[in-house]
């Protein structure tokens, strides 16, 4: 198999300028045609400044998704950088927190009641191989929503139970087919994938797709610490 991208660190320019404290903008007028550049003008052309509200009562548009004979129920390959953490299901729960209106703070029998959504969508890692999955959850469209954000939020940021940590911008935390998932191929969530509930997500790499969330919290800004991978430098965005 080829490695296309292995996860090692990079020092990248981007990287160098977040440490450094230099602005996006000031990237943008820096330093045209860089790699530094290319993540600014994807992250311009995302819908990345609209109000939270506008985001959750007008859809985005949906990734066309697999038929079930398409699932490759052997494809989906364990990528963990720690051991899997274990996890009490009895006394789990989901905190979401942050600039919200009604903190949460949930167990996986209050997650469950509410809607299920299925879809079969394909997980790219960017270490060369993808797999076509069915996954089933709640959209976390539907907890945010209920944590009630205030209006200035943007971002989503993730903590997993083995240290991992992920940020995602709001309008991809609000996609319709954004998921924190507890059933893989019509199964529950096995624990090495993520149980009790992990995210899943056909617009975003396999790393933005946090395993093990313990807790979401809304904010209105970036942190300098964007996610395990992204403070190695790899990209932010990841879209696909
Ligand atoms: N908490 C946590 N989430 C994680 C990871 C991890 O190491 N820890 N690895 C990421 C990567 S790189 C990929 S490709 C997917 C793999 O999901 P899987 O192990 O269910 O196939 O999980 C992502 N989410
Ligand atoms: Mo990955």
């Amino acid at each position: 198999m080829s490695l296309i991208y292995p996860h090692q660190p990079q020092f990248t320019r981007r990287r160098f300028f977040q440490i450094s404290g230099l602005s996006g903008v000031s990237i943008l007028l820096g330093s045209c045609g860089t790699p530094a550049f290319e993540d600014i003008v994807g992250t311009l052309s995302q819908p990345i400044n609209q109000k939270v509200e506008a985001l959750i009562f007008n859809p985005q548009n949906p990734v066309p998704e697999f038929a079930l004979n398409e699932i490759q129920p052997e494809a989906l390959i364990i990528n963990s950088f720690r051991n899997t953490p274990i996890i009490d299901q009895e006394n789990y729960r989901l905190i979401v927190d942050g600039e919200v209106n009604n903190p949460l703070s949930l167990t996986m029998a209050e997650i469950q009641a509410l809607p299920l959504t299925s879809m079969i969508i394909r997980h790219v890692c960017v270490e060369g191989w993808a797999a076509i999955v069915q996954w089933g959850g709640v959209r976390l469209q539907e907890i945010i929503a209920l944590a009630q954000p205030k209006t200035n939020v943007q971002y989503a940021y993730f903590k997993s139970a083995d240290g991992y940590y992920e940020s995602w911008d709001i309008a991809s935390a609000l996609h319709p087919q954004t998921l924190l998932a507890y059933q893989k191929n019509r199964e529950p969530l096995p624990v090495d994938n993520g149980a009790p509930l992990r995210l899943a997500s056909p617009i975003k790499l396999g790393y933005k797709q946090s395993k093990w969330v313990t807790k979401i919290t809304l904010t209105s800004y970036l942190s300098p610490f964007q996610g395990y991978w992204e403070d190695q430098g790899y990209e932010w965005f990841a879209g696909l």
